[in-house]
This record gives structure tokens, C-alpha cells and sequence, in this order.
């Protein structure tokens, strides 16, 4: 299952353009129905008489001959309606990413591939298990790159989410300059002519790479001449790892997160009505937190003193408010969110870096009383929708629409009150006999 895929078929993040999100908002006219043939062949025409906007040079000629091949593909346009759907939580989304299958998996790799990690940790500063925890998060550790031809996904996004047209400037429109840049890297044939696929958003490779983020960081590193992140490993993560320490930067021996307590007098200051908030305004070392009463959590949720070798500078982060987990930040955090604009992805990258490394899930818990699934439970749980008859559902452990259609028509079946998510508790109360 592809993070991107995996958004593209039904669970909801607005994180899945990968790489840099295209900043400006699609306008929901566009977005209300299929790109008809004209439409796409006068956007494609529009972008050609732009190429002198290309951030880096681009020939008319040679985008009109490329882009002569490109098809409107209207999962982009499903997939960006689905990125503004329902609902989704954190302890549904940590359970599935950072499930005990995928832990494993992630050992795997490191046991297999250690040293050449170990040489792209020392060249690049950035842990080992970081850079396998966005390969497992990303594509499942490779098979999941995606299925969108990327050509026909960067012009079916450039046409659904035009620039406006005060996007005069090279690089002012993100969608735009992904399919110049997707135009460039088949000119340069940097790629695949033949079957070049990814995400609906145009990310592909290994740890999917948008095209513009490709052409600036992508690396050879297995030595054959080729920056190859769809078929070389050591070459996508090589590239993963420049990308965190070129924009960014790791701050080596520090963790992306600490899970902390906040003292009773301070919660009121940090209340967040139950949004998702970070303060990176009110960063400052470490220490200083400590000084006033913050601390670091134990394996059992016990205080434990506030203290990381070199005294970065912090700043609290709450994924759900409080009560909820708790976190001071590190710009390692940020660092992570620069590769992915996704607070959720940044946590679920961090967390099953710390289980693959041996760590734990955090001392605090959700504050639900349904906890989220493993895939391995969601595709037990797909197996029996369809044989209760829910044939259009697919036992691949992603949840997504057609998944939660037939969970609401079940609960609706067995009287119970209408809900489209299933946990733990509520699993149990669906599947009974
Ligand atoms: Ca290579």
C-alpha cells in the first residue's frame, strides 16, 4: 500500500502530494466533474504558450511533442475530492502505518541492507531508520509505487488546479512547474518513456519523488551513473536522504519528537479546543521546558527527567489537544515536514522509526475508547464485508469509501447506530455472530 495510493483510494490526508504541496487551491467548479476532452486538450495548449515560465529552460517544441501523449486521468480529480472527504483519525491512521507487520518489515530491510544504509546515514546525517521508515510509509518498502502514468497525472493536476493568473513567476505555480518538470525529466530521459507510474499527485519512485523535487536532489549512489529511484534502492534512499539534509537538515543524535508531560498550571495556556496545534513560535532549548516543570515520559507513562544531548531547541506540538498525547519538536520535525507537508506524516514516520529501532508506541493514550485497526485486522475485516455480500470490497487492508460504505450498510443491518470507521471495540461489536 502506497501513502499515496493508499490517500488516492479512500483514507484522507491532505498530505499526498508529495514533496512539495501544490500550494494554490483547485477551484471546486473544476473539481465537479470529469475534465471533458476539450477542456484538457485547451489547458495542455494554454501551458504550452508558458514554457518561458519553466524553472528550469524548456522548449516549447519539445513540450508540445511530450505532452502530445498525455491523457486526462480522472482519478487525479477523484483524489483530490477524496482529500477533502471524511473524516480520519490519528490512532486510526498511527495504528495501520506503524502496525507490528510493517515494523518488521522495516527490520527487515536494516538487516539486509545495513551497511549500505549505515554509508548513507554517515554521508547524508540522517538515521538509517528514518530513511526506512518513509520507504515502508511510502510504498509498503517498494511495491506500492503507484499507478497513475505520471506525465498524464502532473497535466491532469496542472489542468485541475490552474495557475492564478498572478502565477506570472517561474516557480510562483507548483502545479504547473510539476508538469513542465515531469515534461523535462521524459526530455532527459531521466525515466522510463514506457510505463513511468506513480501517484495521483505525480510523486514516483521508491519514496516518491515528485518530478521537480527529482530533478534538484536526486542521487546515484549505487555507482552506476543513473539516479534510478524507482528500481535502486540505494539510490532512493540516498535521494531521500539529501532531500532531508538539503532542505532541512538533521540534527544527528536528536529525536524528532519527545513525548512529555505538561504541568498542570500550563495545560490551560495550550488548551486547543481539540484541534491539532503546533507552536514552533515559542521554540527554545530544551532546558528551558525542563526549568519550568515540563517532563519526558517513561516506558509506563512515569516522569522522567527532560534532557537530550545538546540541548536542542523545542517547541510543543498536541495532535489532538489535550488530554491526548503531548510533544516537544525538534526541528528534526520539521525537517521531515518539509518532505511531506503532513503533521500526521511526520508522526507516523517518527514513531515507526522508533518501534523498528526498538522503541515504543507513546505512554499517552488516545483519547478514544475505539482504538484504530492493524491492516492485518482491516483485511480481516474486508474479508468478511465480502462475504457478507459486500462484493465491491477487497480484502487489501486499506480503508477506503467503498470499505466504509459497506461497514455503515452493516451497522445499519445489525441495528446498530450508523458509523463508517471500525476499531477495536467496534470490531468486535460488528463481526459477532
Ligand atoms: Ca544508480
Amino acid at each position: 500500500m502506497p501513502a499515496c495510493l493508499q490517500r488516492f483510494l479512500g483514507a484522507v490526508l491532505a498530505a499526498c502530494l508529495c514533496h512539495s504541496a501544490a500550494a494554490q487551491p483547485a477551484s471546486p467548479s473544476l473539481l465537479s466533474q470529469p475534465l471533458s476532452r476539450e477542456q484538457f486538450a485547451s489547458c495542455v495548449q494554454n501551458l504550452a504558450q508558458q514554457t518561458q515560465l519553466s524553472g528550469r529552460p524548456l522548449h516549447r517544441a519539445d513540450f508540445e511533442r511530450i505532452a502530445a501523449a498525455a491523457q486526462y486521468d480522472d482519478r487525479v480529480r477523484q483524489s483530490m475530492l477524496v482529500t477533502t472527504g471524511e473524516p480520519t483519525f490519528w490512532w486510526d491512521e498511527l495504528a495501520a502505518t506503524t502496525d507490528e507487520e510493517r515494523v518488521q518489515q522495516g527490520r527487515a530491510v536494516l538487516a539486509r541492507d545495513g551497511q549500505t544504509l549505515q554509508r548513507i546515514e554517515a554521508q547524508f546525517g540522517v538515521p538509517k531508520e528514518i530513511i526506512v521508515a518513509i520507504y515502508g510509509i511510502e510504498t509498503n518498502y517498494g511495491p506500492s509505487q503507484g499507478r497513475i502514468p505520471v506525465l498524464d497525472a502532473a497535466m491532469s493536476l496542472a489542468c485541475l488546479r490552474p495557475c492564478p493568473a498572478s502565477a506570472s513567476a517561474a516557480g510562483s505555480c507548483m502545479s504547473r512547474e510539476r508538469a513542465f518538470a515531469a515534461v523535462r525529466v521524459l526530455r532527459d530521459r531521466r525515466v522510463p518513456a514506457e510505463n513511468w507510474q506513480g501517484s495521483w499527485a505525480a510523486a514516483f519512485g521508491r519514496t516518491q519523488f515528485v518530478p521537480d523535487s527529482f530533478e534538484q536532489l536526486a542521487v546515484d549512489f549505487d555507482g552506476d551513473g543513473v539516479s534510478d529511484i524507482i528500481n535502486s534502492e540505494p539510490d532512493a534512499w540516498a535521494t531521500t536522504a539529501n532531500h532531508l539534509k538539503t532542505r532541512g537538515g538533521w540534527i544527528l543524535g536528536a529525536p524528532v519528537y519527545i513525548e512529555v508531560a505538561v504541568p498542570a498550571a500550563q495545560q490551560a495556556e495550550f488548551n486547543t479546543g481539540g484541534e491539532s496545534k503546533r507552536y514552533p513560535e515559542r521554540a527554545k532549548p530544551l532546558s528551558q521546558w525542563a526549568a519550568q516543570g515540563w517532563t519526558a515520559l517513561g516506558p509506563d507513562g512515569q516522569p522522567v527527567p527532560l534532557q537530550v544531548p545538546g540541548d536542542p531547541e523545542v517547541h510543543p506540538f498536541f495532535p489532538v489537544g489535550l488530554p491526548g498525547p503531548a510533544f516537544l519538536v525538534t526541528r528534526n520535525f520539521e525537517t521531515i515536514l518539509r518532505y511531506n507537508r503532513s503533521v500526521r506524516y511526520v508522526m507516523e514516520v517518527a514513531l515507526l522509526a522508533t518501534k523498528i529501532s526498538g522503541g515504543r508506541d507513546f505512554a499517552t493514550p488516545w483519547p478514544t475508547d475505539d482504538p484504530g485497526l492493524t491492516r492485518a485486522q482491516v483485511r480481516q475485516l474486508q474479508a468478511w464485508l465480502a462475504s457478507r455480500g459486500h462484493a465491491q470490497v477487497t480484502a487489501d487492508g486499506v480503508i477506503g469509501r467503498l470499505t466504509r460504505d459497506a461497514i455503515e450498510k452493516e451497522f445499519v443491518a445489525r441495528g446498530l447506530p450508523p458509523q463508517r470507521r471500525v476499531g477495536q471495540r467496534t470490531l468486535q461489536l460488528l463481526m459477532q455472530p
